[in-house]
């Protein structure tokens, strides 16, 4: 492995069923960044992140590998990059600790994030949800990350996640990379199908809502067709057309159309045009996936050894920024 070529780092959690906005956001990206020589990247599943909700482990352990087979699926090496459990490495956790005891109270009341999570778990607001930002610092700067590809609801935790990094290395010396958040231009911000104000998520109790990627491809088509729109007629972006817009995007991100030739080609046309075109592309992009996604879900022993050999390059690397840590900070080597 070649210490010059820049680094990409990122995660999901293992939460629940990804949805289209999950792809479109940021895994394809994930995708594009780590196919050539560029960058070397490392993917992770954010299991330690999901716990900060309470989850039942069955299905919890079935997320888990859904969302590893659903990584590859969608076109992730694993061979090149590696691909791991964050659990599976003890030095994300160990780095959380002492960063936490970096980040100031006010910060973390601050990101919106938590304050979302805090309105909709209040029967359960436990200090990782409030720590959370901290241990998502600690994921990117163990592997000393340039890039940080995710959708823009992120934003805020990798500005924490910059400054956090730059409190260390002023306080104990140069350490870590200041890291960028990455976010597509189209695409980084999927809204729900029957509400464009709010963003596509699989949490959504309206289900028409969001497209999953597993979804099957006759009832991912319908909720295109039915996706809210607006009263007018003309595919074009503008005021109070924002149920359009968000299908513009998407169809753009899935056939790599701008929104100008998006326009261009439905000139004259009315939505139930718009809206076929765009079911078709939505479903010829999940096609492949689900394909390959039924193969390796045959083939568990496969996506056993893709995790344990992610665990073990993942480990080598944020073992070496730990120790460098530990040391700066003034702990007794062992
Ligand atoms: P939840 O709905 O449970 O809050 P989520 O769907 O937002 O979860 P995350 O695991 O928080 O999923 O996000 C995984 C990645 O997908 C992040 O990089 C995030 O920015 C991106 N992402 C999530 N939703 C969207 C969306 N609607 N549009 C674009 N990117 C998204
Ligand atoms: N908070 C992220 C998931 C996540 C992540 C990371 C993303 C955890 N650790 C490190 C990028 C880098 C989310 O998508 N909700």
């Amino acid at each position: 492995m070649s210490d010059t070529k820049k680094r990409i780092l990122s995660g999901i959690q293992p939460s629940g069923a990804l949805t289209l906005g999950n792809y479109l956001g940021a895994l394809r990206n994930w995708v594009e960044l780590s196919r050539g020589d560029e960058y070397e990247a490392f993917f992770m599943l954010a299991d330690m992140h999901t716990i900060t909700v309470r989850q039942t482990p069955k299905d919890f352990r079935k997320n888990a590998m859904d969302l590893l087979a659903l990584f590859i699926a969608c076109g992730l090496d694993p061979e090149k990059s590696p691909i791991f459990f964050q659990s599976h490495v003890p030095a994300h956790s160990m780095l959380a600790w002492v960063l936490i005891c970096n980040t100031y109270m006010g910060e973390l009341s601050r990101m919106t994030q938590y304050k979302d999570k805090a309105k909709k778990h209040a029967s359960n607001l436990n200090a990782g949800l409030f720590t959370y930002p901290s241990l998502m610092a600690a994921d990117i700067l163990l592997y000393q990350a340039d890039l940080v590809p995710v959708g823009n609801d992120q934003n805020q935790h990798l500005e924490l996640t910059r400054d956090l990094a730059n409190r260390f290395n002023n306080a104990y010396s140069e350490t870590f990379k200041v890291p960028s958040a990455y976010n597509p231009k189209v695409g980084a911000r999927i809204m729900s199908l029957q509400d464009p104000a709010q963003k596509m998520s699989k949490s959504d109790t309206n289900e028409n809502g969001y497209i999953l990627l597993l979804d099957p491809l006759d009832r991912a088509a319908n909720k295109i067709k039915r996706a809210v729109t607006d009263s007018g007629s003309e595919v074009k972006r503008g005021e109070g057309k924002a149920g359009i817009e968000n299908l513009m995007s998407i169809y753009g991100a899935c056939t790599g159309k701008s929104f100008d030739e998006i326009e261009t080609e439905f000139e004259g046309k009315g939505y139930g045009d718009f809206k076929k075109a765009v079911a078709e592309a939505v479903v010829e992009t999940l096609r492949p996936i689900q394909e390959k996604y039924a193969d390796l879900m045959k083939n568990k022993d496969y996506l056993k050894q893709v995790y344990k050999s992610g665990a073990e390059r993942a480990t080598r690397v944020a073992n070496k920024t730990l120790a460098k840590v530990y040391r700066k900070v003034g702990f007794i080597e062992p």
